[in-house]
C-alpha cells in the first residue's frame, strides 16, 4: 500500500477549477480531501492569497517518485510555468509525505526530501491535513509529531490567516462519501 499527503494550492487562474482539476483527478484514488482554505501568501514574495486543500491518495502501484511525476503532470497541464521560486503560480502539488505499508518513506534526496521539510511550519498544509485527517501524523528527525499538536505551536496569527472556504461543489462532494465510515464523513477510508 502506498499512501501519499498531497498539498495542493494555486494563487493564479481559476483557483478552485484548479484545484478541482486535480481531486477529479485523484477520484478513484482518494482516500481523504480537506475542505478548501483561503491563505495569505508565505513567503518572500508579495502576491494574492492561495486557495489550498490537501488530499490523502492510495496507489499502491505509486511509489514516491510517481506522486511527484503525476503532480508535475498535472502543474504541466494548468500551464503552469517555474519563473519564480515562492511566486504567484496556477497550480501547486507537493508531496508533504508518503507511507509504504504504513511505513513512512524518509529521505533527503533534494528531488524529493520526504517528508517536505518545512511542512511543519506551514499553516497552509498542517490545517488542511488535520482536516482531513484527525489523526494525522508527521515524521520529523524528532520522531513522529501529531499534526494537532504542529497546528496547536503554531503562532496564532499563522492560524487565524487560514480561513476555511464553503465551496458548495467541494463540500458536496464530501458529501457524496458512503455513510458509516466513521466519525469522519469525508473518507472512503480512514487514513492510516
Ligand atoms: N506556495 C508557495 C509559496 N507560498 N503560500 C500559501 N499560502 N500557499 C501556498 O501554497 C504557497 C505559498 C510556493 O509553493
Ligand atoms: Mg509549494
Ligand atoms: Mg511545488
Amino acid at each position: 500500500m502506498s499512501r501519499a499527503v498531497l498539498s495542493i494550492g494555486s494563487n493564479m487562474g481559476d483557483r478552485l477549477d484548479l484545484l478541482w482539476s486535480v481531486r477529479e483527478h485523484f477520484a478513484d484514488r482518494l482516500v481523504a480531501a480537506s475542505a478548501v482554505y483561503a491563505t495569505p501568501p508565505w513567503g518572500p514574495v508579495a502576491q494574492d492569497d492561495f486557495d489550498n486543500a490537501v488530499l490523502v491518495v492510495d496507489d499502491d502501484s505509486c511509489g514516491p517518485m510517481d506522486w511527484l511525476n503525476e503532480g508535475f503532470g498535472l502543474e504541466a497541464a494548468a500551464a503552469r510555468t517555474r519563473q519564480q521560486r515562492w511566486g504567484p503560480r496556477t497550480l501547486d502539488v507537493d508531496v508533504v509525505s508518503v507511507s509504504v505499508d504504513g511505513r513512512v518513506e524518509v529521505s533527503d534526496d533534494p528531488v524529493l526530501t520526504l517528508p517536505h521539510p518545512r511542512a511543519r511550519e506551514r499553516a497552509f498544509v498542517l490545517i488542511p491535513w488535520l482536516d482531513a485527517d484527525p489523526d494525522a501524523q508527521l515524521w520529523t528527525p524528532e520522531g513522529s509529531r501529531p499534526v494537532a499538536d504542529l497546528v496547536v505551536a503554531l503562532d496564532e496569527s499563522d492560524r487565524a490567516g487560514v480561513r476555511r472556504q464553503d465551496i458548495p461543489r467541494w463540500d458536496a462532494a464530501q458529501g457524496d462519501r458512503p455513510p458509516g465510515d466513521g466519525p469522519q464523513q469525508n473518507t472512503k477510508a480512514s487514513p492510516r
